[in-house]
C-alpha cells in the first residue's frame, strides 16, 4: 500500500528546492522512530497480503479507465463502517488498477491459513458488486497490449503533459495527485522521458526494427532504443501499470525484522522466477518472462550525472541502480551474517550516515538508510513541508516509499500498535485465487520457519543481483541455475571462504531437493508438522506447498511460459512476435474463464484447483 497524503503536490522545479529540507527532516523523523522503537519487543507474528487487480471490459478486452470510481465506492464502505470491513482497497498507479488487502492482519499460522483463499474469492466478489455487466477484474501482471493503438476504454489522446508519452495517454494514470506528480517529476528530474528497452522474442518472421515510426527526442539515448529486436516503452505506466503480489510480516522486534529482511533478500529472485507471469509487453512477445526490469526502467529518475555519463556537478552521487531494484546491503547483526556478504560498493550519503551513527545507530543500519537517502523526494505536498518531527514521519516515508526494492524494512509508524515489519515485493500476481493463496501461504510459512528454525540463506549480495537477472530469462525455472547456499542450517559465522558456501542450483533443486538437501518445500513440510495443524488446515497447506513444488519442477508451467505458448499456438499468430488484438482478446477471455472456473487448464493449475472445488 502506498504512502498517500491529501494535498497539493509540487512540480519538480519547486519540489527540487525543498529536497534537502525533506531529507534533513526525514532523518530526524527516522531517528525519532528508531529512538522510541529500538527496544520494542514481543510483537505478535501478524501479516497480510496485497493483491493488485486490473479492470477490463469483458467484451472488447480493453483496459477500463474507471477503477478509481469503483475504488471510491469501496472506500466509502470502509469509512461508513469505521474501518471494520473484510477487505481494504487502495489506489494503485493505473486508473485501471486497484489494490486489495485483508481488512485486518492475519495473526500467526494455523486455521487462519484456510481463510486466505476465501478472502481472495470474497475480495473479487466485493469489487464485482460495483462493476457494470461489461466490466471484469483480472489478476494478470501485465496487460499485453499496453500502449498499442486504442487499448483503453474510453480511448484517450497520447502525448499528454504529464507523461509526454507517444504510446500511453495520461488518462491511464490514477487521478490522485501522487501518481501524476511521480510520473512528471521522474521525467523532469532525469531530463527526458524514461526509456524502457527490453529484448523482443525473435520468431521466424520477427522484424528487426518494429518501431521505426518511433519519435525519439534529442535528449533520449537513441542507441538503447534503436537496437534491433527491441521493445521500446517511454512511460512510467508501462512499469507501474504492472500488478504484483506482496506480503508484509510483522516480527517481534527490530533485530528479528533485520534478520528477516536479510533472509528474504536471496529468496526474492527465486519467487520471481517461480511466479513469472509477464511475457508480452506493448503488444509483442518479449524475450523476458518477468516485469521487474520493466518497472525498474520505468521509474529510473537518475540524471546523466548520476548515471556517470557526465561528471558530477549538480548531483552528489553516481548511482548504480534505479530506485526500483534489488537491495544493496544486508542489515542484520545475527551471528549468521558475515561482512563479506555485503560485497557491493554501497553508495550512501556520508552526512546522513554520520548523523545516524552520532545518534547511536549502528553502522549497518545507518548505511542502509543512508543509502535510501541518496534519492531525492519526488512528491512533496506544499501544505506538508513544515511539520512536527516528533509527531509525523511523512518526510521519512517520502524517501522510504519511493525506494521500491525487492524487500523493504519497515519501522513502526508513529502512534499505532504496528511493530517492525518486512515486505516481500518481488512476486508477480497469479491468475487464480488458489494460485495467489499458495504463494501467500508459502511466504508466510517460510518467514515463520526462518524465524523459528534460524534458516540461513545468506549469499553475497552481488549473487542476488545475478540471480535477479537470471529470474527474468525465458522459463528460468526450468532452464537456469541460481546461486544458493549449500547449507541453510549453518547458524554460526563460518570461517572458510564465502565462495565455498554456495553453488549454482536449479529452482527444482532449491525447492525440491538435491542430494542431502531436502529442498525448501520439504523443509517447510517438516516444519509445519511441529505446528500441529488440524487435518483440514494440514491438507490445505500441503496442497499449496505441493503446488509450489510442482511449479518448481516445471510440471506446472509458469504463467509466462503458458502465455507464450498460447500466443505461439494461436491460429492468427504470424510468428512475427506480434500479439494482435484478436490474440489478446482470446487470451484475456481464457484468463477470465479460468479465473471464474469456467475453464480448467492443468498446465497452470495442475490437479489442485479441481481437488479444491470438490
Ligand atoms: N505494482 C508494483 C509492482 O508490480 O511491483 C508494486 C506497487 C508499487 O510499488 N506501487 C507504487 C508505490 O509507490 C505506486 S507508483 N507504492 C507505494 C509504496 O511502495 O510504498
Amino acid at each position: 500500500m502506498g504512502f498517500i497524503a491529501e494535498g497539493n503536490t509540487l512540480a519538480w522545479e519547486d519540489a527540487e528546492q525543498h529536497a534537502n529540507y525533506i531529507r534533513e527532516h526525514g532523518i530526524i523523523q527516522l531517528l525519532n522512530i528508531l529512538k522510541s522503537n529500538k527496544d520494542r519487543h514481543g510483537d505478535d507474528f501478524k501479516w497480510g497480503d496485497e493483491v493488485e487487480y486490473i479492470l477490463i471490459t469483458n467484451d472488447t478486452f480493453k483496459l477500463k479507465l474507471r477503477a478509481n470510481e469503483v475504488l471510491d465506492l469501496l472506500m466509502l464502505e470502509e469509512k461508513r463502517n469505521h474501518g471494520n470491513v473484510d477487505h481494504l482497497w487502495r489506489p494503485e498507479y493505473g486508473r485501471f488498477m486497484i489494490e486489495g488487502t485483508p481488512g485486518s492482519p492475519y495473526e500467526g499460522l494455523g486455521r487462519q491459513l484456510l481463510a486466505i483463499q476465501q478472502s481472495l474469492v470474497k475480495r473479487r466478489e466485493s469489487v464485482q458488486r460495483y462493476l457494470k455487466p461489461e466490466e471484469s477484474i483480472l489478476t494478470v501482471t501485465c496487460y499485453p497490449r499496453m500502449g498499442c493503438k486504442g487499448f483503453t476504454e474510453p480511448q484517450a489522446e497520447v502525448k499528454g503533459p504529464v507523461a509526454e508519452s507517444q504510446f500511453l495517454p495520461d488518462m491511464v494514470i490514477n487521478p490522485h495527485f501522487r501518481f501524476s506528480t511521480l510520473t512528471a517529476n521522474i521525467r523532469k528530474r532525469r531530463g527526458s522521458n524514461v526509456s524502457i528497452n527490453i529484448p523482443m522474442f525473435k520468431d521466424t518472421f520477427t522484424k528487426e526494427y518494429v518501431d521505426q515510426q518511433t519519435y525519439i527526442s534529442p535528449d533520449q539515448d537513441d542507441k538503447a532504443i534503436n537496437q534491433p529486436y527491441n521493445i521500446y516503452m517511454d512511460a512510467m505506466g508501462f512499469g507501474m501499470g504492472c500488478c504484483c503480489l506482496q506480503a508484509t510480516f510483522q516480527l517481534p522486534d527490530m533485530e528479528e525484522a533485520r534478520n528477516m529482511f536479510d533472509q528474504l533478500a536471496p529468496i526474492t529472485p527465486l519467487v520471481l522466477s517461480l511466479s513469472a507471469a509477464s511475457s508480452i509487453f506493448k503488444g509483442y512477445l518479449s524475450d523476458i518472462d518477468a516485469r521487474w526490469t520493466v518497472i525498474s526502467q520505468s521509474v529510473d529518475d537518475r540524471t546523466k550525472e548520476e548515471l556517470g555519463k557526465i561528471g558530477l556537478n549538480k548531483n552528489k552521487f553516481v548511482i548504480n541502480k534505479s530506485r526500483y531494484d534489488s537491495i544493496d546491503c544486508y542489515i542484520s547483526r545475527s551471528p549468521q551474517f558475515r561482512s563479506e556478504y555485503n560485497d557491493l560498493d554501497l553508495v550512501y550519503d556520508k552526512d546522513v550516515y554520520q548523523k545516524m551513527v552520532e545518534n547511536g545507530i549502528d553502522g549497518l543500519l545507518s548505511k542502509h538508510f543512508a543509502h535510501l537517502f541518496i534519492r531525492d523526494p519526488l512528491v512533496i505536498y506544499s501544505d506538508k513541508i513544515e511539520i512536527d518531527d516528533e509527531k509525523h514521519t511523512d518526510h521519512f516515508e517520502n524517501i522510504q516509499s519511493t525506494n521500491w526494492q525487492t524487500v523493504r524494512f519497515k519501522p513502526p509508524p508513529p502512534g499505532a500498535s504496528i511493530g517492525w515489519r518486512v515486505e516481500l515485493r518481488s512476486m508477480e500476481v497469479q491468475l487464480t485465487d488458489f494460485q495467489n493463496a499458495a504463494f501467500i501461504v508459502f511466504s508466510a510459512i517460510l518467514v515463520k520457519a526462518i524465524a523459528d528454525l534460524k534458516l540461513n540463506f545468506y549469499v553475497p549480495i552481488s549473487k542476488i543481483d545475478e540471480n535477479l537477472k537470471t529470474a527474468h530469462k525465458r522459463n528460468s525455472v526450468v532452464n537456469d541455475k541460481f546461486y544458493f547456499r549449500k547449507n541453510i542450517y549453518n547458524n554460526n559465522s563460518p570461517n572458510g571462504s564465502v565462495e565455498n558456501e554456495y553453488e549454482l542450483m536449479t529452482i527444482n533443486e532449491i525447492f525440491n531437493g538435491k542430494g542431502e538437501f531436502i529442498g525448501l518445500v520439504n523443509v517447510l513440510k517438516n516444519y509445519i508438522k511441529s505446528l500441529n495443524f488440524d487435518a483440514e488446515t494440514n491438507q490445505t497447506v500441503n496442497r499449496y506447498l505441493n503446488f509450489i513444488s510442482q511449479k518448481a519442477s516445471g510440471e506446472i508451467k509458469t504463467i509466462s511460459t503458458w502465455t507464450r505458448e498460447f500466443v505461439q499456438n494461436h491460429p492468427a499468430y504470424k510468428h512475427d512476435s506480434v500479439v494482435s488484438e484478436e490474440i489478446q482478446a482470446d487470451y484475456l477471455k481464457l484468463c477470465l474463464d479460468i479465473t471464474n472456473g469456467v475453464v480448467y487448464d492443468e498446465e497452470i493449475q495442475g490437479n489442485f484447483e479441481r481437488l479444491d472445488s470438490n
